[in-house]
C-alpha cells in the first residue's frame, strides 16, 4: 500500500519501512507528510504481521523539520497558530512512535534538523550516517525546542549539553552525538540502510510482545519510583511469560536450536 508520494512505504519480512520523501525540501514536513507518516504509524500498531519499523529519509537528508516555506509571514495576515500545529501533527507522532508496542529503527541518512531531529530521537534506536548531523535550528529562527526535545535531550544529555545544543542551535556529528551516547551508533555512510535493516528484521523476527513491554518499562524507568518499577516488571513478566513466544523461546533452548518467534 502507498499512501502518499511524500512518504513511501513498504512491508517486507514482517518490517514497515516507512521513507520520508521530500527530497529537494530536505524531507521538510508539509501536512500531507505528516497525515502520511501517522497513517502509517496507525497501520503499525494494528497490523499483527508488523513487528518492526524502520523509518529513514530520502535524498541527502534526514528531515529539515518543519516546512518554513508553509510558515511565510508575508503570506499571512496573523501569525501561525503553532501550538495548534504541535496538538494536531508533531505531538501525535511521537506519541504513536512511543506508544508503539513494536520496535522503532531510524536510519538518519542526513541531516536532521528541528523537529526532523526530535522525531528521529524519539524512536527506539537511532543509528546514523556518519555524514549525518543533529541539529536544534529552532532557536535559528525563534522558537523552542518540541517534537519531544526538551524532554529527550536533557534525559539523555543532562542539561549542559542540552542546553549549549539548543541555545546556540550548533550542528552536533552523529559520531559525537554517539560517544554522548544521545544514539545507538555512527556508521559508513555506505553501510547505512544495510545496517539498518539487518536489525530491523532482526527485530522483526523477535519475541513482539516481549520487545514491546522492554520498551514500555524502558520509557517509564526515569519517572517511576524504584518500587513502582518492580512491580511493573511483574506484570510485564507474567504477560511475557504467557505469550507463545516465551514458551516457544524456553522450548528452543532446551531442544538447543535456534527459536522461531510469532509475535505471539
Ligand atoms: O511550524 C510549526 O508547525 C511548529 C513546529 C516547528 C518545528 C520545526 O521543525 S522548526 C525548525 C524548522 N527547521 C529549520 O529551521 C531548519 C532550516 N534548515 C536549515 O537550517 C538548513 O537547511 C539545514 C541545516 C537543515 C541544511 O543546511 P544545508 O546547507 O545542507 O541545506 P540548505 O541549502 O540550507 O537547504 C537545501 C534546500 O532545502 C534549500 O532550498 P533551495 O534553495 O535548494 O530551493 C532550503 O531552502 C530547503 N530547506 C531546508 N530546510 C527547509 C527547507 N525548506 C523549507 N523548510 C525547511 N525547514
Amino acid at each position: 500500500m502507498q499512501a502518499s508520494d511524500s512518504v513511501l512505504s513498504a512491508v517486507e519480512d514482517g518490517v514497515l519501512k516507512l521513507t520520508l520523501n521530500r527530497p529537494d525540501k530536505l524531507n521538510a514536513f508539509n501536512i500531507e507528510m505528516h497525515v502520511a507518516l501517522r497513517a502509517e504509524l496507525e497501520r503499525a500498531c494494528d497490523d499483527t504481521t508488523i513487528r518492526a519499523v524502520l523509518l529513514t529519509g530520502s535524498g541527502r537528508a534526514f528531515s529539515a523539520g518543519q516546512d518554513l516555506s508553509d510558515r511565510d509571514p508575508r503570506k499571512r495576515t496573523a501569525p501561525h497558530d503553532l501550538g495548534h500545529s504541535l496538538d494536531t501533527y508533531y505531538n501525535p507522532a511521537i506519541r504513536l512512535i512511543r506508544d508503539l508496542r513494536k520496535p522503532v529503527v531510524v536510519a538518519v541518512n542526513g541531516v536532521a534538523a528541528g523537529a526532523g531531529a526530535n522525531i528521529a530521537l524519539a524512536c527506539d534506536i537511532v543509528i546514523a550516517a556518519r555524514s549525518a548531523k543533529f541539529v536544534q535550528a529552532f532557536s535559528k529562527v525563534g522558537l523552542v525546542p518540541d517534537a519531544g526535545g526538551s524532554w529527550t535531550l536533557p534525559r539523555i544529555l543532562g542539561e549542559p549539553r542540552a542546553k549549549a545544543l539548543m541555545l546556540t542551535g550548533e550542528p552536533l556529528a552523529a559520531e559525537t552525538a554517539a560517544e554522548w551516547g544521545l544514539i545507538w551508533k555512527a556508521v559508513d555512510d555506505v553501510d547505512l540502510l544495510d545496517q539498518a535493516g539487518q536489525l530491523a528484521r532482526k527485530l522483526a523476527k523477535g519475541p513482539t510482545i516481549g520487545l514491546g513491554l522492554t520498551k514500555h518499562l524502558i520509557q517509564l524507568a526515569a519517572s517511576n519510583t524504584l518500587d513502582a518499577q518492580l512491580d511493573l516488571e511483574r506484570d510485564s513478566q507474567r504477560v511475557a511469560g504467557n505469550s507463545a513466544d516465551y514458551a516457544e523461546g524456553v522450548a528452543a533452548f532446551l531442544d538447543k536450536r535456534p527459536p522461531v518467534f510469532r509475535g505471539e
